[in-house]
């Protein structure tokens, strides 16, 4: 592999990935730490809270996915939150330290008189102050164009894994649909939160051909959130066997290999994590997090337990 592929922002092809990933473990963190600290002050981390506004009930059939109407995972339904409620929400985050405000709706795409109102939260979470992102599925160019005139500063949508096991995993989309929902907010102006999820019984190389694809984008995402699978009973992936946590460490150092330029969140998971597996995931070029007791549905680790971690650590929030 050219040593240009590390400090620019080349094609990567998922054979470059694959060999990144197996590298010795020493070889590959060096490499990672070295291009984090290149781009990044190692010491910081963006902190990120979530909110589900629109939880469960939702027609697709992610595998891994405790919303999805089809899993009896004992998620209970509910109607998109009231945009004073989620504004609440948002100022208790920003008071805990929160520099952005992520909403994540449980739906295929937005309908347009729910697209409004979610219109609305954007605009109140930008006039705290705060960065904003939703997650909201399938976008068309018009409706990614509304919300960057709300102010929307990212829209998360993650290709979840290499484009040979998505349809293992989901069957109601395709991965041609996720990318063309990525062009849209791309065409809008707004930028772009796209990682995956590992741990769902995929393997190395489909590991490396999900970063292959997020570092070939035609812009690289500029928040890459790498998630390890919460297992939620009622799901067909809850037996999924969960992923080694240098594994794990690997992927993200890859990703931050790949993409110098972009945060990469250290995103679901963290609760069934160790502290040693989380600084490692650091030192390899995680630098951003969830905050906060909940992720949309599923526990997150707690606000006082990352709060000693970043203390041990000598770690700080970004202001
Ligand atoms: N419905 C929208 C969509 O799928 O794009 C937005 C919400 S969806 C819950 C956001 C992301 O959460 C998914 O793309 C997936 O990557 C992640 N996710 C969902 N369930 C998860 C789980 N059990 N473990 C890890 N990540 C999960
Ligand atoms: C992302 O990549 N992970 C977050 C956020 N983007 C929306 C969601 C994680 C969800 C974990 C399962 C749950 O809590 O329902
Ligand atoms: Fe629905 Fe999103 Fe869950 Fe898939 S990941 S079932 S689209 S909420």
């Amino acid at each position: 592999m050219p040593e240009s592929h590390i400090v620019t922002n080349l094609r990567w092809s998922r054979d470059d990935v694959a060999a990144l990933l197996a590298l010795p473990f020493p070889e590959l963190l060096f490499r990672a730490m070295s291009v984090h600290r290149e781009n990044f002050d190692p010491v910081r981390v963006q902190i990120s809270t979530l909110l589900s506004i629109k939880t469960g009930g939702c027609p697709e059939d992610c595998g891994y996915c405790p919303q999805a109407a089809g899993h009896e995972t004992g998620t209970k339904a509910g109607k998109l939150m009231e945009v004073e409620a989620v504004l609440r929400e948002a100022r208790a985050a920003k008071e805990k330290g929160a520099a952005r405000f992520c909403m994540g709706a449980a739906w295929r795409s937005p309908k347009e008189h729910d697209l409004d109102t979610v219109c609305e939260m954007v605009a109140g979470v930008k006039a705290l102050g705060m960065e904003s992102c939703v997650t909201l599925g399938m976008l068309s160019g018009v409706q990614a164009q509304k919300l960057k005139d709300a102010g929307l500063d990212y829209y998360n949508h993650n290709l979840d894994t290499s484009p040979e096991y998505y349809g293992k995993v989901i069957s109601t989309r395709t991965y041609q649909d996720r990318l063309d929902t990525l062009g849209a907010v791309r065409d809008a102006g707004i930028n772009v939160c796209c990682g995956g999820i590992v741990g769902m019984g995929e393997d190395e190389t489909d590991r490396a051909g999900l970063i292959a694809t997020l570092a070939s984008l035609p812009v690289p995402p500029e928040s890459v959130p790498i998630n390890a699978l919460v297992a939620v009973e009622g799901t067909p992936l809850a037996k999924a066997e969960p992923i080694d946590a240098i594994e794990f460490v690997r992927v993200v150092a890859a990703a931050r290999i790949t993409m110098p330029k972009s945060y990469v969140r250290l995103s679901a998971g963290r609760e069934a994590m160790s502290d040693e597996a989380q600084a490692l995931c650091f030192m390899a070029g995680a630098n951003s997090i969830f905050h906060g007791d909940k992720l949309l549905t599923t526990k997150n680790a707690t606000v006082p337990h990352d709060e000693a971690l970043f203390a041990r650590l000598g770690m700080r929030a970004e202001s």
